[in-house]
């Protein structure tokens, strides 16, 4: 029995435990296992290799009822893809708070630090079809359904503060015009096309978010290590229903971290599925992501103390005005057993609240309250989308709701409306301290009119204050992005339009863009702005509210985690290698909570100058740098010389250089980073225990300490990229 078919009308409340889920989707999981094979209706197949014939060189007999079911579920196997995040990849866990968030919110699943509550959380790509590459230049979804025992509360947000639009009423228009064209449907899962920026050129609200998008957070390394925003302003309501605005955040333990361009771009051919592998292996071996949840509250008197509108949703919160107060941990410790009954049929919408959490009137919120349960109708084909076992709450569902395709609850008796006394009135309404939902009085009024309040006509000051908070190479790679993106836009109008926009984010910026795309830099009249924005209270108020130049938190150069934990390190070996070397090295990097890999030409058992064997785990056909976070190059005569010889492994340490990895070489090693000829390469040279640093590459003589030379090696593996070296890149790779 199901927690669902469990429940009682006697208005039980359900304990919940980080297990609950689990256990309650184990009542649905099918193993093979010694089975026969059956149709769906239990017969058992004695032969499926043939269809039945008139004759072993005759027709198919339309009494085949084996082929006909058959063929029949396989023709119908597809549902329509999400309209926007169709490619994802999901996980399930737990989140377990630090303390009581009881000032805050009376939400149980918030109340007790022992309180473990199951969670799915899905991560997505927004524009690409599902088949599309992971590592495209985009926001990400960061989905999270928490299975509490009030119900299901789902926070959908993006790896991304701000968001393009500010009233939902645009978002058809937004995602036609980024989405491919509907003529000849390209570009795939890409806003480098005129559409997308024609429409963001004339829409200045969505420049803030493009600077996001242009910058290294478009291109996360990993899901793991990825932010997350609730983006929104929502309520937390406590057990005295004292509401405060809140903002969401996660941030994960192993830091925040992105690839570069030209990597992502080559992933996008050599492993299109790199973040889903990348999850999925993790979970596999046991490194379960993990994600800190932070909350930004905001007092209701203090609403209109920013320069800001709150319930602007192209806007944040500066950490600098309000900071982070950490509340929880959420674990990701479980692949799904099958992914089109988990990571395809979840389904999330931003209305699934529990009490102690409510919405605000920010009008892209608003819009989204009726889009999630409308696109979930077109994909499912039923309401009964509940009922799919992922998706439904591990506490007790009454209620009058019925019938429909495919509905799985039989349920009993006569009475299927409300108020009734045939079933003694029940389902019953659930006063507030049963835990009814009872949606927070906030007072309302005002002149039906389709307008903005003037409070949201200021489309560029936090675009601004990102660009401001960005170190020397994270702004290079802004402008990089903007030459590719709209480098790709065939309107000379669209682009010098666009550079208008930047211009008033900052003039220096708008110049830099303009230089790689062929564009004078106007300094633009405004853009005829969409938006219908009246002067209201709200507006009056915010005009001389708080703000910042600058965020130091925006950064994540500025903030990055130093850790080798989860990188992957490739170690190039040929034949004739140093055993000792490649052991003590991989051991230490191990012990680190490194991935070592060993690649070499093919796959076989490489045999070391001592006769010893090694397996290789990667060949270079199959993998790449790209693949890897650091490289490390042994000793040994015969495998160093195989490789100088070898354009992959040349190009191996080239490619890593270009994309500002550490790079590691010791004694004989040395010889193949000299033969990449890396610009501004020192490396150890005497024949003594000397150790070099420079820019992330460490190179170490023979007799050189290996305690040294592993921490120095460790330390550049820590600091992710090496920026510094980006200026004097002029290798082929
Ligand atoms: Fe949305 C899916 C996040 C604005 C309409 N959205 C979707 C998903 C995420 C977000 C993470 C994927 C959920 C999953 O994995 O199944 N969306 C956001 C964020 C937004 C946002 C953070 C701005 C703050 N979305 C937004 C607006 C609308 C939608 C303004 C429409 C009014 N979003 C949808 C949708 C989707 C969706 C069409 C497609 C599939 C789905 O809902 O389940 O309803």
């Amino acid at each position: 029995m199901s927690n669902q078919d469990k429940s009682t009308s006697s208005a039980s409340t359900t304990h919940v435990n980080d297990k609950t889920k689990n256990e309650q989707l184990d009542q649905f999981r099918r193993g093979d296992e010694g089975e026969y094979m059956t149709t769906d209706h239990g017969l058992r197949i004695n032969h499926t290799d043939d269809s039945l014939k008139a004759g072993s060189h005759g027709p198919t007999l339309m009494e085949d009822f084996h082929f006909r079911e058959k063929m029949t579920h396989f023709d119908h196997e597809n549902i329509p893809e999400r309209i926007v995040h169709a490619r994802g990849s999901a996980a399930h866990g737990f989140f377990q708070p630090y303390a009581s968030m009881a000032k805050y919110t009376k939400a149980k699943f918030l109340s007790d630090p022992d309180k473990k509550t199951p969670v799915f959380v899905r991560f997505s790509t927004v524009v690409g079809s599902r088949g599309s590459a992971d590592t495209v230049r985009d926001g990400r979804g960061f989905a999270t359904k928490f299975y509490t025992e009030e119900g299901n509360y789902d926070l959908v947000g993006n790896n991304i503060a701000p968001f393009f639009i500010q009233d939902a009423n645009k978002f058809p228009d937004l995602v036609h015009a980024i989405k491919p064209d509907p003529d000849n449907e390209m570009p795939q899962a890409s806003a480098a096309h005129d559409t997308f920026w024609d429409f963001a050129s004339l829409m200045p609200e969505t420049t803030h978010m493009i600077m996001w998008v242009l910058s290294d957070r478009g291109i996360p390394r990993s899901f793991r290590m990825m932010e997350g925003f609730g983006v929104h302003t929502f309520r937390f309501i406590n057990e005295q229903g004292k509401s405060r605005f809140v903002k969401f955040h996660w941030r994960p333990l192993l830091g925040t971290h992105s690839l570069v361009w030209d990597e992502a771009q080559k992933l996008a051919g050599k492993d299109p599925d790199w973040l889903r592998r990348d999850l999925w292996e993790a979970i596999d071996m046991g490194e379960y992501p993990e994600y800190e949840l932070s909350v930004q509250v905001v007092e209701e008197e203090d609403e209109f103390k920013f320069d800001f509108d709150l319930l602007d949703a192209t806007k944040l919160i500066p950490e600098e005005l309000v900071p982070l107060e950490p509340i929880g941990k959420m674990t990701l410790n479980r692949n799904p057993d099958n992914f089109f009954a988990e990571t395809e049929q979840v389904a999330f919408h931003p209305g699934n609240l529990v009490p102690g959490i409510d919405v605000t009137n920010d009008p892209l919120l608003q819009g989204r309250l009726f889009s999630y349960l409308d696109t979930q109708l077109n994909r499912f084909n039923s309401t009964n989308f509940t009922e799919v076992p992922i998706n439904r709450p591990v506490c007790p569902v009454h209620n009058n709701q019925q019938n429909g395709f495919m509905r799985q609850t039989i349920n009993k008796g006569k009475a299927n409306y409300f108020p009734n006394s045939i079933g003694n009135g029940c389902p019953m309404m659930a006063p507030e301290k049963m835990g009814g939902y009872v949606h927070h009085m906030e007072k309302v009024e005002g002149h039906k009119i389709r307008a903005r309040s003037e409070s949201f006509n200021n489309h560029y000051s936090q675009a601004t204050l990102f660009w401001n908070s960005m170190t020397p190479a994270e702004k290079k790679h802004i402008v990089e992005a903007a030459h590719f993106e709209l480098g790709k836009v065939e309107s000379y109008e669209i682009r010098e339009r666009m550079v208008a926009n930047f211009y008033k984010v900052d003039p220096a910026f708008a110049k830099l863009v303009a230089d790689g795309i062929g564009v004078d830099v106007k300094k633009g009249e405004d853009s005829p702005s969409t938006g219908n924005f009246v002067e209201d209270e709200a507006s009056k108020k915010i005009k001389n509210g708080k703000s910042v130049k600058e965020s130091p938190a925006l950064s994540m150069e500025k903030n990055k985690v130093a850790t080798v934990k989860s990188r992957k390190v490739a170690i190039l070996l040929e034949d004739g290698f140093n055993y000792d070397e490649v052991t003590e090295i991989k051991e230490a990097l191990t012990k680190a909570g490194a991935n070592v890999k060993i690649v070499s030409k093919i796959f076989k058992n490489l045999q070391a100058s001592n006769g010893k064997t090694m397996k290789v785990d990667k060949s270079h056909v199959t993998t790449g740098s790209i693949m890897f976070d650091a490289v490390y190059v042994p000793g040994g005569v015969a495998s160093v010389a195989a490789m100088k010889k070898q354009g992959d492994a040349l190009h191996f340490i080239l490619e890593a250089y270009k994309h500002c990895k550490a790079i590691g070489a010791s004694t004989e090693g040395i010889e193949l980073i000299e033969a990449a000829q890396l610009p501004g390469l020192i490396v150890a040279k005497a024949n003594t225990e000397e150790i070099a640093t420079s820019k992330g590459i460490i190179t170490a003589r023979k007799g050189a300490s290996v305690e040294e030379f592993t921490s120095a090696f460790l330390d550049a593996i820590s600091k992710h990229r090496h920026w510094e070296r980006e200026d004097k890149i002029m290798v082929p790779a």
